[in-house]
């Protein structure tokens, strides 16, 4: 009998969507850990370059299956949510830079809703008891009339990005009142880790800083520093999507630290953490600037806390040490042994 439980979650089966990305890859650890048979949807080129594209999966690999399928076809994910029949299926794929959805408005809007339509309803015809979770984002308040944003904020998205995770959200909602999914939307906020892509600021500063380090580089070129944000662990925030589908009813969440810093207070820290002034290296770039800026960002996670029983863990400073430290290694120095 007190082996039973042990059972019943090693014999759960998961499919996750954009596997391959920063949180992909720290959920497949998590469920692999957890016992459950982890499968992922990546794009056909990821398996056929897996050096590459598949770098982040590094020694959970072989453990995982992988299906290749395409978010913008039906039919493709339609026969993969067939053949895996899921117990709880994380929606994280999506375009995800918002800077690019300037420049294409019209795949980031085709992929990121029709992708999140797509998987609702395979789901709702193949496998409606499944539990399932939608990549929120913090983006979907945008211009908010309140700091800190909670549950009961105003959308007020700022690019296609924004107003396609915005749609999304209300698709998993609609999910969930007209056909009874246990269908759940994370909030998140900006979450990062050593796995972010290099697109993104925190990323894009800490490996400038390693390359500057590392002579490779003499300056870094930066957009809007004034910009402030609510920057978590990924690895911790994985932890709150699982939490989210083990409830007994499904429910939207906000993510987040609750503390806010600027892009200038980011960069202040990894270039003092490696002995150098940000003054002198990061250059104001006018090209970077977004159409549209989202200002402040600062999430109150309470009902996370309260009702899942999440709380971050990694501070600020830890994390943007995390960061650099991690960024020296890949360029072949240890921060403290600066040539
Ligand atoms: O790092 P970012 O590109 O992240 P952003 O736009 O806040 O979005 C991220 O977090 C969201 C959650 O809130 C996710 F939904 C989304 O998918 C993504 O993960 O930019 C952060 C801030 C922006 O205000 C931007 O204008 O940094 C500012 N910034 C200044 N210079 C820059 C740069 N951003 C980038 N990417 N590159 C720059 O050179």
């Amino acid at each position: 009998m007190g082996l039973l439980p042990l059972f019943q979650m090693s014999s759960k089966r998961a499919l996750i969507t954009g596997i391959t990305g920063q949180d992909g890859s720290y959920l497949g650890e998590l469920l692999l850990n957890r016992g459950y048979e982890v499968h992922g949807i990546v794009r056909r080129v990821a398996l056929e370059d897996p050096d590459h594209r598949l770098s982040r999966l590094g020694g959970i690999l072989p453990r995982l299956k992988l299906h290749a399928a395409s978010l913008e076809s039906f039919a493709s994910i339609h026969r993969v949510v067939h053949e895996v029949q899921p117990d709880e299926c994380y929606h994280l794929a999506a375009q995800s830079f918002v800077s690019y959805s300037f420049d294409d408005e019209f795949s980031t809007l085709n992929i990121n809703i029709d992708g999140t339509h797509f998987l609702l309803a395979a789901l709702r015809a193949l496998a409606p008891e499944c539990r399932f979770y939608f990549a929120g984002s913090s983006e979907m308040f945008g211009l908010a009339e309140e700091a800190p944003q909670n549950e009961r904020t105003r959308f007020h998205p700022r690019s296609s990005y924004g107003i396609s995770k915005v749609a999304g959200f209300h698709l998993t909602q609609n999910y969930r009142e007209a056909y009874g999914l246990h269908a759940s939307s994370g909030i998140l906020f900006n979450h990062e880790s050593p796995r972010r892509g290099f697109e993104f600021v925190t990323r894009k500063i800490t490996a400038g800083v390693a390359r500057i380090l590392a002579g490779k580089s003499s300056e870094l070129r930066l957009g809007n520093l004034d910009a402030q944000r609510d920057w978590g662990h990924a690895r911790e925030y994985v932890v709150a999507m699982w939490q989210m589908l083990q409830q007994s009813e499904p429910d939207d969440y906000v993510v987040a630290t609750g503390e806010c810093h600027s892009v200038r207070e980011f960069a202040d820290a990894a270039f003092s953490y490696a002995g150098l002034d940000y003054r002198r290296y990061v250059k104001p770039d006018p090209d970077l600037f977004r159409p549209a800026e989202v200002n402040l960002l600062r999430g109150d996670a309470g009902k996370a806390r309260r009702v899942l029983g999440w709380t971050h863990r990694t501070g600020f400073e830890e994390l943007v040490r995390e960061m650099v430290d991690a960024d020296c290694r890949a360029v072949g120095i240890e921060r403290g042994k600066i040539p």
